[in-house]
């Protein structure tokens, strides 16, 4: 299978749905926007390391003074590196300047995402139908042009200072949003390639998950299910996990489609700090916790970043040697050896199976981290692992001493 072949929609676990009688209607993820503290670097680090390309900017240098006076401002105030992954797409933006709101958001959070942007037939009906149903608007519904046409634009706060912008690009076909300029990728992968490397590492984003304080993961579920009519997903971590061992609480909230998928979770009260806490208090609040990146093949996808250095957490050889897990897991397609050698989890449910692995936090904060997903049928998140992926987590929680 060659990847122009892959099918995206099943990679992500996407289903039928009837849009018509959808109160919310989404067609996918646009864009996940991270504020970071050296966006030039970030670029370099998510093509190096996750294999993306970098596609377009948006800088001082693309500051238009006889433009529109807060665009103007807006490229004079920060530089914005976009990067795709197949239909993944990721902006990188850093503040050029103190006193931004990207600055400010920056010194509370560290580097974090800022904006879950989802894309929409519709923003100013959306827009209306949040915001009517209890969402605080950030920003009402606009246009952005630019000579490639044009955007529509909306925004919403969701949990912590995360927001969710609304985007209806199908008047539009530059590169990116109004103001950003194509740009040559920042690593001619193509030497790579042509040596048998991957031509991407990852072809989706699969799920955004978010920590919110304890007490508030049901408020958050409702928030969705009342503002966007998203609905609940069978896969939680109740009461009777949370209090054994996994410090922390979990429900999944999906669009019709389920191409998007958002999980939340609050810390459990235990012995223990919860792994949330941990998060909560470096991250200053709720936030986005980690993007899992789905993959049509995680054995080469954990191969290349391991050699570009990103570090994986590790799962103990007994996890592979329990013969309860090769009776629970069945066949797959590759010998459980595989699995072994690069740590890589499973699970099986009752639709089919699926292959994960997780990553050490990508910042200098203990915040936010990476899941990389292989789907075979599997509609699930891995619920199976959580004792193992928990235990791994709570490892390197009480090498930093914040456990
Ligand atoms: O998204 C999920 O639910 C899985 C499991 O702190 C998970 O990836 C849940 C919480 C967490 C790490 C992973
Ligand atoms: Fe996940």
């Amino acid at each position: 299978m060659t990847q122009a072949d892959i099918n995206v929609d099943e990679l992500i676990g996407a289903i039928e749905h009837d849009v018509a009688g959808d109160p919310f209607p989404v067609k996918g993820l646009d864009h996940l926007y991270f504020m970071v503290g050296n966006a030039r670097q970030a670029a370099h680090y998510y093509s190096t390391a996750y294999g993306m390309t970098c596609v377009a900017v948006r800088g001082p240098e693309q500051a238009d003074p006889d433009g529109d006076p807060a665009a103007y401002q807006h490229c004079r105030d920060y530089v914005e590196y976009v990067l795709t992954s197949g239909s993944a797409r990721f902006v990188f933006a850093g503040s050029v300047r103190a006193g931004t709101a990207g600055a400010e958001h920056h010194a509370k959070h560290g580097d974090g995402i800022m904006d879950i942007a989802l894309e929409v037939p519709d923003v100013d009906a959306a827009y209306r139908y949040a915001t009517e149903h209890g969402a605080r608007g950030v920003e009402p519904p606009h246009d952005v042009t630019d000579g490639f046409g044009t955007v529509r634009l909306a925004s919403i706060a969701t949990y912590g200072d995360t927001r969710h912008s609304l985007v209806d690009r199908s008047r539009y076909d530059g590169p990116f949003l109004p103001g950003f300029v194509a740009r040559p990728p920042i690593v001619d992968r193509g030497p790579a390639i042509a040596a048998g490397a991957p031509k991407r590492f990852f072809q989706a984003v699969d799920h955004v998950v978010g920590n919110v304080e304890l007490g508030r993961m049901d408020e958050w579920v409702e928030f969705y299910r009342r503002v966007m009519g998203f609905t609940n997903m069978a896969e939680f971590v109740g009461d009777d996990i949370a209090t054994d061992y996994s410090a922390l609480m979990s429900k999944v909230v999906a669009n019709g489609t389920r191409k998007v998928k958002f999980p939340l979770n609050e810390p459990a009260v235990s012995r223990r700090k919860s792994q949330i806490d941990e998060y909560l208090e470096f991250y200053g609040g709720a936030g986005a916790q980690h993007v899992a990146i789905a993959t049509n093949d995680i054995l080469v996808s954990v191969d290349a970043m391991r050699a570009a250095g990103v570090e994986f957490l590790d799962t103990p050889d007994s996890y592979y040697e329990d013969p309860e897990l090769r009776e629970r897991i069945g066949t797959v397609r590759v010998p459980i050896e595989e699995l072994k050698a690069r740590k890589i989890l499973v699970d099986r449910d009752e639709d089919g199976y699926l292959l994960q692995i997780f990553t050490k936090p990508v910042q200098d904060r203990p915040t936010v981290f990476f899941e990389l997903i292989e789907r075979h049928g599997s509609l699930g998140f891995g619920k199976g692992n959580f004792k193992a992926l928990f235990e791994a987590i709570e490892r390197e929680q009480e090498r930093r001493g914040n456990l």
